[in-house]
């Protein structure tokens, strides 16, 4: 089973969202073509799922400002503007995504004391999701996987599908992903590659 593994593609990370990802909304049309020409058996999102007082919110850190580095139960935590928090437009799937075509819906980061950038456990590990339980049961061997933003979520999402679904192969497809930072970008690049996450393009995937 060939499964394609959309990452966080909400208006909150598109240009007008709350934590807006560079041309976050152009991955749009080319994810489309993906689920509609891409010759995946199923399709599984996640979507990034705050309370409002999501502790890694820089609004809940006196004198924070967002992008500071400050702490979350103890650990590092970039402080990110509010964003995506839960029943607001801000959470929603950019409007131009096929949706339809969603075949699982992955919530994360609804833990107000750890952030959650994977889809798949959150990052102090300590809990995981229901996405690679699912993925198993649906006997997937191929994950592609892309969206925002390829140096948080997307990244760490890669390379929990690794550690968590050995067996797997994974790709990550650049084209249909953009990241906040562009050092972030090129090192998140390297990571995955170096964790043994294939780097594809949608021509590629569409060429085949
Ligand atoms: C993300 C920062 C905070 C992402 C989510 O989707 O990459 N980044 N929450
Ligand atoms: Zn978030």
């Amino acid at each position: 089973m060939k499964a394609l593994l959309l990452i966080d593609i909400q208006n909150g990370f598109c240009p007008g969202g709350n934590l807006p990802v560079a041309d976050g909304d152009r991955i749009v049309p080319i994810v489309n073509r993906l689920i509609e020409e891409g010759s995946y058996d199923l399709v599984a999102a996640s979507q990034d799922w705050h309370p409002d007082h999501h502790g890694s919110f820089a609004s809940q850190h006196p004198g924070a400002k967002p992008f500071d580095m400050g702490t979350l139960s103890g650990k590092p935590q970039v402080l990110w503007p509010d964003h995506c928090v839960q029943g607001t437009p801000d959470a929603e799937f950019h409007g131009d995504l096929n949706v339809d075509a969603i075949d699982y819906i992955q919530q994360k980061g609804e833990n107000p004391a750890v952030d959650s950038y994977s889809a798949f456990r959150d990052n102090d590990h300590a809990a995981i999701t229901g996405l690679a339980g699912y993925l198993r049961a649906q006997q997937v061997s191929e994950l592609d996987i892309c969206g925002l933003a390829t140096d948080y979520c997307v990244k760490f999402s890669a390379l929990d599908a690794r550690a968590m679904l050995p067996d797997v192969k994974v790709r990550f497809i650049s084209d249909a992903s953009r990241g906040i930072d562009a050092a972030g970008v090129a090192a998140a690049i390297a990571e995955m590659r170096d964790a043994g996450v294939a780097i594809v393009t949608s021509r590629e995937i569409l060429a085949d």
